[in-house]
């Protein structure tokens, strides 16, 4: 690497700058190496050179393992430490001069114990490393949405990450001295000890501080620490949302498309979502779906009143387990070439595997590197990832790249839930629908450490991801409802509905485009709905079943309403608003308690 770093005795100035635009920068930096004290310094530059050199190097390391280049050309396997596989939510902390203002939904330290837990933890934790300096820029270069960070790591296989998850190096950098405003990460592996992993964000400042992990969202600052925890608060003080939604465009026969942000949470099926491939007669008809991203979307209102979208991501960090020709073609296409595997087994022959890829063929490795025994567990770690650029998905929409964004026609809620709730609702309104999202519970998945299949409540999908007090945030949605607004309809959906006999009730998959189908139907007001306490449901034959093999449960299920299970349901969301105390809006409260009463009429 010493080709490309610079020598630490000589002054950290931003390659092609005289400097002066990038003091603060410069001056970060500076201040990082001599906490840090790495052996060199490497300003990147996003180029296809120096990605082949660190590539390369970590070959050499063993951080990354080439795999078959006939079957999966550029691309590489990187086995994280074994403690180290997921978010650590338990140790990621809101750092706010005010403890209400992170609330109950974070971890909080003040912002002087954090800087000072986090800087014993820095203090020379880059000796015998390269310091990388990484500027990057979240969302389309030109794009006014868009927000730029600098992200200093030790870690190569971060930086590999970074160049496909976001638009990195020379154009960030030069839109960073342009605006001379940008998010400052701080990242070190440590020694990856579990004891000495923190993920620490300090909002006021526009700072991240993540020590201990080198693992995805703990370690990929430009996604969940900057997109989400920063810009939601960023966004709160902008008039703007942050949101953790997949964007899809939906074009019909005629050639119209209507974009569709949709809140899940963790590995519920937003990257399937938003790759969907339409049914066999759909796809005749001449039905498409776009895909804009899988994970993060950033919304503002237009001059028009509408929302319009953008996909901070430029790449995606996919979860590999189920993947496959069957759940998802598109996904599968993209991951042929260039892409960097995390934490899955691999073939006989070098190939990529996971459970659930279904191909044919079998694991003789671990994720762990261990010959493969069915006996010790899966092959893929069930958090184990995919990283590859957007480009490379076929569905990949041309407007995901348009510095305006996308108008918003709907926004989608939803989470795993086995009972009581149907299908898919529609909100009346948008407070209804902000309680609607406030509302949003789901069984916990593999995507943080911690139980697996318990429901929680994670309100808009964000409960991991909020970088401030819920109550502000719902605040912040309701206040978009104002003269001039045209807001998109907002609806709840559940794919994951079970019967008495515990499978899924729904198909999924390309089959969720019905839902979809009618969701802008009721946006264009082309279809009807029975109206229930809890929403407007499809009226019998509104929602297009024609092929979909459903018996009597599954469609007593999944368009019912049972209303003594909703009165409960509603009894349990109030009590979820009240933790939140005086801060939780009123109008908030006032709905869930009409929507109460309407249940016991
Ligand atoms: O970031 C991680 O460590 C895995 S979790 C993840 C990865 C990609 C997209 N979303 C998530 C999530 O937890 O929501
Ligand atoms: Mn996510």
């Amino acid at each position: 690497m010493n080709a490309i770093s610079h020598d630490v005795s000589k002054p950290v100035i931003a390659a092609g700058s005289d400097g002066s635009r990038l003091a603060a920068l410069n001056a970060w930096v500076a201040e990082v190496a001599a906490l840090t004290k790495p052996d060199a310094i490497h300003w990147c530059d996003g180029s296809d050179a120096e990605n082949a050199k660190l590539i390369a190097q970590m070959e050499r390391d063993g951080t990354l393992v080439k795999l078959n280049q006939q079957t999966h050309p550029g691309s590489y396997l990187h086995r994280s430490h074994p403690d180290d596989v997921a978010r650590v939510e338990h140790l990621t902390f809101v750092c706010t001069t005010n403890q209400d203002d992170a609330g109950p939904n974070n971890h909080w330290m003040s912002p002087a114990d954090g800087h000072d837990k986090m800087d014993a933890l820095f203090d020379g934790c880059m000796k015998g490393r390269t310091m990388y300096v990484i500027p990057y820029c979240m969302g389309p270069i030109e794009s006014p949405l868009s927000r730029c960070g600098v992200e200093i790591t030790d870690s190569p296989y971060v930086v590999a990450n970074m160049r496909i998850m976001t638009r990195m190096g020379a154009p960030a950098l030069a839109r960073i001295e342009r605006e001379s405003k940008f998010v400052r990460g701080l990242h070190s592996i440590g020694e990856l000890d579990p004891e000495r992993r923190f993920i620490m964000h300090f909002p006021e400042e526009l700072t991240i501080k993540s020590f201990g992990s080198g693992y995805g969202g703990n370690a990929l600052l430009g996604k969940k620490c900057h997109a989400l925890r920063i810009a939601s608060h960023q966004a709160r003080s902008e008039g703007w949302l942050a949101e953790h939604m997949l964007i899809l465009g939906l074009e019909n026969p005629q050639g119209e498309t209507h974009y569709i942000a949709a809140a899940f949470p963790s590995a519920c099926g937003k990257t399937n979502l938003a790759m969907l491939i339409p049914p066999e007669g759909y796809r005749a008809q001449g039905w498409k779906v776009w895909t804009v991203g899988d994970d993060i979307c950033w919304m503002r209102p237009g001059a028009d009143g509408r929302l319009y979208a953008i996909n901070p991501e430029a790449g995606f960090f996919g979860v590999a387990p189920g993947t496959s020709d069957k759940s998802n073609p598109n996904a599968l296409a993209s991951i042929q070439m260039n892409t960097i595997f995390t934490n899955v087994g691999v073939t006989a022959d070098n190939q990529p595997w996971w459970e659930g890829l279904d191909n044919g063929q079998q694991p003789v490795t671990d994720w762990r590197g261990n010959a493969f025994d069915a006996a010790k567990g899966p092959a893929a770690h069930p958090n184990s990832r995919f990283t590859v650029s957007a480009k490379q998905c076929p569905t990949y929409s041309p407007e995901a790249e348009n510095p305006a964004g996308v108008p918003i026609s709907a926004i989608v809620f939803g989470g795993r839930r086995p009972s009581l709730v149907p299908l898919v609702f529609e909100a009346r309104d948008w407070t209804h629908g902000v309680l609607v999202g406030a509302a949003m519970g789901s069984e916990t998945t593999a995507a943080a450490t911690g139980a697996v299949g318990v429901m929680r409540r994670d309100p808009m999908a964000m409960k991991p991801f909020c970088g401030y007090n819920f109550a502000d945030y719902f605040n912040h949605w309701l206040s978009f409802d104002k003269a001039g607004a045209k807001l998109p309809k907002i609806f709840h959906v559940n794919w994951f509905r079970k019967g008495d006999d515990g499978s899924f009730l729904w198909p999924g998959f390309g089959e969720n485009l019905r839902v979809l189908e009618w969701m802008i139907q009721r946006v264009k007001g082309e279809a009807g709905s029975v109206e229930t306490p809890i929403g407007h449901l499809p009226a019998d034959g509104e929602l297009n079943l024609e092929g979909v093999a459903l018996g009597e449960e599954g469609r007593a299920k999944l368009f019912g309403f049972d209303r003594a299970g909703w009165q409960a349901e509603f009894a349990s969301i109030g009590e979820y608003l009240d933790e939140y105390g005086p801060r939780m809006p009123q109008a908030l409260k006032d709905e869930q308690q009409r929507i109460a009463k309407a249940l016991q009429d």
